[in-house]
């Protein structure tokens, strides 16, 4: 990707939460690099289509490479290329519509094979990009665009998802915690193996949940986010699945499996121990003629 690209002038609104997840991911593909010493080039972000997934035009600093494919479409893109070059630190930045709604079918898939690239899901709970459509996880009756009666679907939970779909590494954060969203990239990065940190990165324009995430002393307002209790194990799959089926917004990392064996070292293991039956292709030909 280029600096700054001139050709491509997308700005996001004032007060956007995207802007912290822009600048928690230059802090930790920044510490990455010194930590590793590696180019920031051995990183590759994979973009969704979304105010969210402009970020990839955004990044400061020196640049990693950059995708910036279909909507939807991340986890394909970063799939092709994780197996390609397993060397590649890969890296998908996508939306809660991007993700969630279009792109919902792939994570299973990723998450069993246990691609080991990094997911930083930035939910507003909306489609910022195309002007405030309901998407999956937007309140249940909340009035949009789509949802002229107010929103008859109930609200996806997407750390339980997660869990039911067996990603291996979940964290969950606020935009505006930049420093810890910072360190919790960086190392969902580390973790061998399908990790999301799923982000509240409010949208100011079509969406604006700074005040119920925080919450309002003064107006008698609980905050809906609240840090994971520090005697929660990540290891421990049940007690994770309660957290995430709670009423609040947990912050913190909710999952991490111990026996993480990412995709890429299945296949080196079984190359080792299998001969693998080689057919010609006039033999696989022949082997389907009725
Ligand atoms: C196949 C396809 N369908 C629909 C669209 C239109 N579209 C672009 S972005 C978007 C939703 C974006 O929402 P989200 O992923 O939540 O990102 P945000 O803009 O809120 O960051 C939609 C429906 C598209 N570009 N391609
Ligand atoms: S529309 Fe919403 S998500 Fe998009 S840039 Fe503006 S505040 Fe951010």
């Amino acid at each position: 990707m280029s600096k700054r690209n001139p050709v491509y002038d997308f700005k996001w609104c004032p007060g956007c939460g995207d802007f912290g997840v822009k600048v928690a991911i230059e802090q930790a593909l920044a510490k990455r690099a010194v930590e590793r010493n590696e180019p920031i080039e051995k990183t590759a972000v994979v973009a969704g289509i979304g105010c969210s997934g402009n970020l990839v035009h955004l990044q400061e600093g020196p640049q990693p490479f950059g995708i910036h494919g279909i909507h939807g479409r991340t986890l394909p893109i970063a799939y092709g290329l994780k197996s390609n070059r397993p060397d590649m630190n890969v890296l998908v930045v996508s939306g809660d519509g991007d993700f969630l709604s279009i792109g919902a079918e792939h994570i299973g898939p990723q998450a069993r094979r246990n691609l080991d690239i990094t997911v930083v899901v930035m939910d507003n709970g909306i489609y910022g990009l195309t002007k405030g459509q309901a998407s999956p996880t937007t309140e249940f009756e909340v009035v949009t665009s789509t949802t002229r009666y107010g929103k008859l679907d109930d609200r996806m939970k997407p750390l339980e998802v997660y869990l039911g779909l067996g990603v291996g590494y979940i964290a969950s954060e606020m935009s505006s915690r930049v420093k810890q969203l910072g360190e919790t990239i960086k190392e969902a990065m580390d973790h061998p193996g399908f990790s999301i940190v799923h982000v509240q990165s409010p949208c100011t324009t079509y969406n604006d949940t700074y005040a119920l995430l925080k919450g309002d002393e003064k107006k008698g307002i609980e905050p809906l986010a609240k840090p994971i209790d520090e005697s929660h194990d990540p290891s421990d799959f049940m007690a994770a699945l309660t957290i995430a089926r709670g009423k609040s917004v947990p912050i913190g990392l909710l999952y991490k499996r111990p026996d993480s064996v990412p995709a890429h070292e299945r296949l080196a293991r079984a190359k080792e121990r299998t001969q693998p039956r080689v057919s010609t292709v006039e033999q696989l030909l022949a082997s389907m003629t009725i």
